[in-house]
């Protein structure tokens, strides 16, 4: 898309929530005007993000696991890559859950009709290990299950890579489908502007300007884990495990954090990304490497998000989320983010499936859609600092271990 669309859209968005809001508090006096003829089409449209998150999960894990096989050509820089990735993803959540638990006490409770939650018994942890396997293929994607659905896609994915030449077609195959899904996610992801119309215009109509007092909160809480996350866990990783100091770090990396902050593209600013990290030292071919997988697999600041959301949308419901389902988050949110494409709006397709994951209506999307775009932005200059933090770590752990080896041979 040109950038000009690009721009449109977010803007596009913001009218769709001005329009909702405005639309809702003048439903105030006739709310069931609102339900029964507006909330219809933003269901459909929470229905079209259900329908897309599981092929994109499916395929985009399959191909995350695919790329990676050329992981294990490069040896011990992949191999480092994905374990900072998948550590520092399950830290944010953490940070993300942590905070939301904090602040629940001013979230609210909202009316939201026609959302009966029954809370489910929280299975125990055993219980949870052995629901994740799926029992046959077709279960996981028919119900929408998600940990299933993941465990099914990394099955796939290091079968295709075990299967050597004759996986190539299939893998060639994921491959097309993921592009496909990602286009089909796109145009479901445009029709934004009209689903926030319709999601946010019943939920302000029936509980009044409060909820926009409360998704001033949650949006605070996220950005407060966003910044945490980014100077406790960026500053000291780069400094004791880089080399570089914070201060460099953050000054160096200002240029691809704008464009992340302003296109809320991990994508888009991958080109920004890759030349701050080199001026900061990282190595070119570590920084051609690391970059453009943490641009589709690591999305910390997308986890915080989801962590932060899934909280703020289960207290609306009144429900507070046991430890095991809090757990369940962060397999499923760590999970989640691999499958997250670093495009705008992926994180909140992705949020459907962590709601599923423990049980929470997928409808409560509806009370942060709205918001979403000052969401990502801030959540994708997380995920883009991070991933050029990882290009500094390597390039120096691996540095270190050359320079171990010629002492050696001297
Ligand atoms: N906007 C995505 C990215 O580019 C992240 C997200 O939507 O969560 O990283």
């Amino acid at each position: 898309m040109s950038g000009k669309k690009k721009l449109a859209l977010p803007i596009q968005i913001f009218i769709g929530l001005a329009l909702g809001i405005i639309a809702g508090l003048c439903f105030m006096g006739a709310p069931d005007i609102a339900v029964k003829y507006i909330k219809p089409f933003g269901t459909i449209f929470l229905n079209l993000i259900k329908f897309i998150v599981v092929p994109i999960v499916f395929f985009s894990i399959i191909c995350g696991v695919i790329s990676m096989k050329d992981i294990r050509k490069v040896g011990s820089i992949g191999a480092k890559t994905v374990v900072y990735y998948l550590c520092t993803t399950a830290f944010a959540i953490v940070i993300g859950l942590i905070f939301a638990n904090i602040f629940k006490g001013a979230f609210p409770v909202l009316e939201v009709s026609g959302l009966e939650y029954e809370a489910k018994e929280a299975p125990s942890i055993m219980d949870t290990i052995v629901a994740i396997f799926p029992s046959n293929i077709i279960s996981p994607f028919a119900n929408a299950t998600m940990l299933q659905v993941i465990v099914a896609s990394l099955f796939f994915g290091f079968g295709i890579i075990l299967a050597g030449d004759k996986g190539k077609s299939f893998g060639s195959f994921m491959e097309s489908a993921n592009e496909v899904s990602m286009k089909i996610m796109s145009f479901i992801i445009a029709l934004s502007p009209i689903g926030v119309f319709c999601l946010i215009t019943p939920v302000v109509a029936e509980n009044g300007p409060k909820i926009l007092g409360s998704l001033a909160i949650v949006l605070l809480v996220a950005y407060l884990c966003y910044i945490i996350h980014a100077v406790v866990v960026y500053s000291s990783t780069v400094k004791l495990m880089g080399g570089v100091s914070p201060i460099k770090f953050f000054k160096g990396m200002l240029p691809a954090m704008i464009m992340a902050f302003s296109s809320s593209s991990s994508v888009g600013a991958l080109p920004l990304n890759i030349e701050c990290s080199e001026k900061l030292g990282a190595r070119k071919d570590i920084a051609a490497f690391t970059l453009p997988l943490g641009a589709t697999i690591n999305m910390d600041g997308t986890a915080i998000y989801q962590g932060v959301c899934a909280i703020f949308i289960a207290s609306c419901f009144g429900i507070s989320l046991t430890l095991p389902q809090q757990l369940t988050i962060i397999l499923t949110a760590t999970l989640a983010s691999i499958g997250t494409a670093g495009v705008p709006g992926a994180g909140m397709i992705m949020l459907a499936m962590v709601l599923q994951s423990v049980g929470l209506p997928v409808e409560g999307i509806a009370l942060v859609a709205g918001v979403d775009r000052i969401f990502d932005m801030g959540r994708t200059t997380v995920n883009i600092t991070g991933d050029a933090a990882c290009a500094l770590i390597v390039t120096k752990m691996e540095e270190k271990k050359e320079a171990k080896r010629g002492a050696k041979k001297a």
